[in-house]
Parts: C-alpha cells; structure tokens; sequence
C-alpha cells in the first residue's frame, strides 16, 4: 500500500511563513464550491511598480491594497476598476496582442460576493498560474507560490468576508536560471492564472485528500486510504462503492487517517481496452464527497511492462498542453476532448503529457476513454542541479502532481526529468526525486527520457547511471532530423538494462502543406520518410515497449524563428496546429495498428 499525498510537509518547508496555504485537496472537481473563473481585471507591471509604490507609501500604494482615493487631492495611480478585463482562465500571451512575448509581472483582480456559511470553511483553491505568484485576499496576504503547473490553496475563513471581497493576484514568469524549468526550454512561457479558481466549502473537518488501489497481490481487496484536515481520531467515515455492494464505515485514528482493506468479488479491472470506473463515495457526517475510480495494476517483468498481469505494448503520442489553432494554453473538457480525438484516430492507448502537468481534465478525460498517461514534471534540459533551493522546488512539483491524480487508473508512469545532460550533481538531483517518488507512491512505475550518449559506428548504446532509479527505460533519439536519416538502417541498438523501454521522443518538422523530394527539409515527404525509417529501426530494439513520436500537433515556441516555415511553431507534429494531417500521421498510424494486432 502506497503512502496518501498530500503536501503537506512541502508546504510547511517551502513556505513556512504563510499559515494559510494547507496541502492540496483532492478531487476538487467533485466538491461543493464557488467559481472564481470569469473576468479579472488586469495591470501590466514591467517594472515592479506595484511593490516600489508600496515600499514609498505602504498605508495606500501597494497593488495588493487595492487602494481608492479617499479625497479629492489624494495620487494614487492605478486603478483595477479601470484596467482591462481578461477571461481566467487563460493566458495572456494569447488574450492580449500587446503581450504575446511579454515576459514578467501582470497584476490580476476580482472582485465578488460571499455570504460566509455558519460552520463552514472556505478554501481558495487555484489550479495553476504561471510561474511565481503572490495571493491576497481583502488586502491581506496569503502566501506566495512557486511553479507553473501544479495547484495550491489557502485557507481563507479568516480572510473572507460577507459581501464584496477582492482577491488579487501578482504573477510573474520571468525566467530565471533557479526555477523548474529553468531559463531555456522549448514551448511557449504562457504567463497568467491558466487553470481554474474556486473557493472550496468545507465542514470544519474534511475529507483533504484520500486514495484507493487494488492490491497487486490479490486483486479482491482494495487499500484505501483517506486524510482529514485535522488530526481527530474517531470520526466516522462511510465508504461505499454501490456497484460493487460496497458500504462500510471506519474511524479515524489519532492522526486523522482512515485506512483499511475492502474486500470485493468481480471486480472489472480497467484497461485501455475496457476502461471501467465505478462510482466511490466518501462520507463524513452530512457531507459526501464522489468520484469515479478504476482499479488496475501496473508492473515490470524483465523487460515486459504488465497492465493487469498481462503484457502491454504502449503505442503512444508526446503532447503540450496548448489548445488547437494557436488559442493558447489549454484548460477544459472540450480541449482536451479535441485533442485526444486526434489521439485516438492515430490509433494510441497512451499519451506523454510533457513536459509538465496537464490539468486535471485532460487526465481524466484520458481516464474515461481508456488513455494511459505518463505524467511528468518540468526538470527540463540543465537545471540548477546544486542550488537546495531548485530540488526543494522540484520535489514539491512531484508531490503536488502525485497528490492530484494519485487515483487515476490511467496515470502509470511518474516522470521525473527530460533530456538532463550527465553528470554527478544531475545524479544526486535525480536520484533523490526517484526515491521521493517511489516513497510517495510504490504503485506507480517511475522514468525519465533519457538520451543515448554513445553512438559510434552506428552502434547506439544507452548508459545512463539512472538506469537503477527508474522501473522503464525510456530515451529521446532523433535519427532523421538531429542526424542523417540515412544513418536509420544502420543503426544497431543496445540498452543493457533488464527493463522494458520507451522512446519517448523521435520525429522531425514538417509545414503542412509543403511538398516536394523526400530530402527536402520541411516537406511532409522529408516528415513522411524520416518517420517511415524510424519505425523500420524501432521494431529492431529489443524490450521495446512504447514508443512516444514527437509529437502530437505543432505547437509554440520561442526557439522555432524560422520565417515562413516556423513562425514560432515547433513544425514537429503529425497534426497541423488547425488539425490538419500530415502524411507522418498516417505512417505511425498504420504501425500502431500493426502493433495492436500483434500484440492482441
Ligand atoms: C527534445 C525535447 C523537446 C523538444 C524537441 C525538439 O528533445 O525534449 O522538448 O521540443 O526535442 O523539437 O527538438
């Protein structure tokens, strides 16, 4: 049985002076709560202003206060009520043409009603913004959080009022050479609030966070495991899972957790195939809490990777979180349903979200339609691997993103770096990731895209002193655009480590629509040919379990400054950014169907 998350001891380490923020909750889809989503009112702060102005005249000037002027001489000069609206969640890059490579600080604000509910708590909750903010509420501040993907929360019980309440928000994504990612990286720095906001009500006790797995040795009994917010022993929680004629009530210990075993009989395992979820609900006094559970296992043997005991070949796509037709970073059902149709018409039971955490409704929209998920968090490229300060940051990443989806089914493989040059501090770095992961979750099976380093004489042999701190091999080779696609037959593979491999990445540009010979860069023909001869190679490495092509649609990039061609795309994908197919598409769909049949 794996260890419940929460983040719990993160917060209190990494942001000890705010009382406020509380681990994240759970399954916050499903709780009873008030959305903040909608129009914010928004100032742009190259230089910091809205902190210099406060340090000259704190009574009045800070941003945060929200300040109005009291008489008729009184300077004070901004004013949220006049800035310009933008609709959060969402982007600014994309909402606003004056920002689209702006880099740095916006101030958001939104003002709304509240009627405080006796005996309850409020809780705002927000699901990610990009990179650093800083929160207040009514003037007050709540804390400050650090990265750009993962949720946090506060509580505010004390904060808020009845009638009209401001929150406002300081974000930055400045890139500095400290942070998870770091400076350089290769998609589009979507600055904003990009996720959900909400205030969460709750009991005075409840439920933070729980999570349920099927036992791997005896696939008739489930662990569970459910935190409540406050260390009670002797609380009474009712788990029942009426299909399964599941209904039993348990207590809390000294600590607030309640854990035990459920015993259960015909259980339909999801898979790929048959993504079955059952109905699980969580009750604490009147208050109940629902969602919807697959139970599944997920091992290695050798180099087999074992979905329910049985062998399982991944046929997989890489994708960024960014929404169709150039509209910015993505956040909702319909997003994500678009892009797993795509998903599932290259013929995939599994998807690389890179290189970060995808929100919550693509992971469980994947869930739904029988799509496994590599989830992965942004330790991308060189990172600041000796600053304290960077693994702090990263392993509260990991946790946060283990504590959020630790009960899909459909997530079986935590990611913990992409491409990271080597060297020891890189292994110090990463080998405490992998432990923190395991030691958080042991169900799940922990990786990272390595690369291969030595390739002489077409002979291409992956050592990575990572190997022992992973359960699935998996490396990024780009045989066709980094290096001569005639090198492809050649090549000979060797990855001496008794574990199934992933490709995680390989592909190459192409502009859709462009056409000409094979060997001319960015034709789909060039796009066409590396990937057939990619496919050609990969069937010849052995243990191969997954593959993972670079990657689902063109997407932004900063890198990309090709005029005519790039214009700030990533031309890699198999899809146009508008949907369009490229005749890459229909070369690895044929070898995904090739692949579903023999492996049947
Ligand atoms: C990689 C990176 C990915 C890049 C890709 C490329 O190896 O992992 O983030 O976008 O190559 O297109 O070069």
């Amino acid at each position: 049985m794996k260890r419940i998350i929460t983040a719990l001891t993160f917060s209190a380490l990494f942001s000890a002076s705010f009382a406020q923020e509380i681990p994240q909750l759970g399954n916050v889809l499903n709780r009873e709560k008030t959305s903040l989503n909608g129009a914010w009112n928004y100032i742009v702060d190259v230089q910091e202003e809205g902190y210099y102005d406060y340090r000259m005249n704190p009574t009045s000037w800070g941003f945060f206060l929200n300040a109005k002027p009291q008489r008729p001489e009184d300077l004070i000069e901004y004013d949220f009520d006049k800035a310009p609206q933008m609709t959060i969640p969402s982007d600014w890059n994309t909402k606003d043409e004056k920002l689209f490579f702006y880099e740095g600080t916006v101030w958001f604000k939104k003002s709304f009603n509240y009627t405080k509910k006796q005996g309850k708590r409020a809780i705002l909750y927000f699901g990610a913004v990009n990179y650093e903010s800083y929160v207040y509420l009514n003037g007050k501040k709540l804390g400050r959080h650090e990265g750009g993907f993962t949720a946090f929360n506060y509580d505010v019980t004390d904060f808020i009022k009845d009638g009209e309440n401001f929150v406002i928000v300081k974000v930055d994504n400045k890139r500095k050479a400290q942070n998870v990612p770091t400076q350089i990286f290769d998609w589009w720095n979507y600055g904003g609030i990009t996720r959900d906001v909400y205030i969460i009500e709750t009991d005075e006790v409840f439920v933070e966070n729980y999570n349920f797995d099927l036992n791997k040795a005896n696939k008739n009994q489930i662990f569970f495991s459910v935190n409540l917010n406050k260390k009670t022993a002797g609380k009474n929680v009712e788990i029942s899972i009426p299909e399964l004629k599941i209904k039993q009530t348990f207590s809390s210990d000294r600590n607030g957790v309640i854990s035990g075993v459920l015993n259960v009989k015909n259980l339909t395992l999801w898979s790929d195939e048959n993504p079955k979820l059952y109905g699980v609900e969580i009750k604490l006094g009147t208050a109940v809490l629902k969602d919807e559970i697959g139970f599944r296992t997920i091992e290695t043997e050798g180099k087999k990777l074992l979905l329910n005991g049985k062998p399982i070949f991944l046929r997989g796509i890489c994708l960024h979180e960014e929404k169709p037709n150039g509209g910015g970073r993505a956040n909702s059902v319909e997003d994500a349903k678009q892009l797993l149709s795509w998903v599932k018409e290259l013929g995939c039971n599994f998807v690389r979200l890179a290189h970060y955490p995808h929100n919550e409704y693509m992971v469980r929209e994947a869930e739904r339609q029988g799509i496994l998920v590599w989830s992965e968090i942004p330790v991308y490229w060189t990172i600041a691997w000796e600053n304290p300060g960077t693994l702090l940051n990263a392993k509260r990443q990991l946790s946060d993103m283990i504590a959020r989806d630790q009960n899909r089914a459909n997530v079986i493989i935590w990611s913990i770096a992409n491409e990271t040059p080597h060297g020891q501090a890189r292994e110090t770095f990463l080998s405490q990731l992998s432990e923190y992961a395991k030691s958080l979750d042991s169900t799940r099976l922990i990786s990272m895209a390595m690369e291969v380093t030595s390739a002489a004489n077409y002979h291409n042999k992956l050592q990575d002193n990572m190997n022992k701190y992973v359960d699935v091999i998996s490396f990024n080779q780009y045989i066709g655009w980094y290096r001569d696609v005639n090198d492809a037959p050649k090549m000979t593979w060797e990855i001496p480590y008794n574990k199934p491999v992933i490709i995680s990445e390989f592909g190459g540009g192409a502009k859709y629509g462009y056409h000409g010979e094979k060997n001319q860069r960015w034709t789909e023909e060039f796009q066409e040919n590396l990937y057939k001869e990619n496919v050609a190679m990969l069937d010849k490495i052995d243990g191969l379990a997954g593959t993972t092509p670079w990657i689902l649609k063109d997407f932004r990039s900063p890198r990309r400054v090709l005029n005519g061609i790039q214009d700030y795309y990533n031309m890699k994908g198999l899809f146009s950014d508008k949907g369009e197919k490229k005749k890459s598409f229909y070369i690895m769909k044929d070898w995904y169907e090739k692949k579903k049949q023999d492996w049947r």
